[in-house]
């Protein structure tokens, strides 16, 4: 498993948060994916053999945010 921290722009509240974990979460191969709203972080444990960063990238801009 890795570990990546991207930087999320457009989250303001509580339901940012869950969308964006969501988004994350349901990439085969992401293990945990963790919002700090305070920082505008996602940090997301994830096997690198089933999912690439930019797929992350697009869930995350697809749930209406973007990765800077
Ligand atoms: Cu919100």
């Amino acid at each position: 498993m890795a570990e990546v921290t991207l930087h999320v722009e457009g989250m303001s509240c509580n339901h940012c948060k869950m969308s964006v974990e969501k988004a994350l979460k349901g990439l085969p191969g992401v293990a945990a994916a963790t919002v700090d709203l305070a920082a505008k972080t996602a940090r997301v444990t994830y096997d690198p053999a089933q999912v690439h960063l930019d797929a992350m990238k697009k869930a995350v801009s697809d749930a209406g945010y973007e990765v800077k």
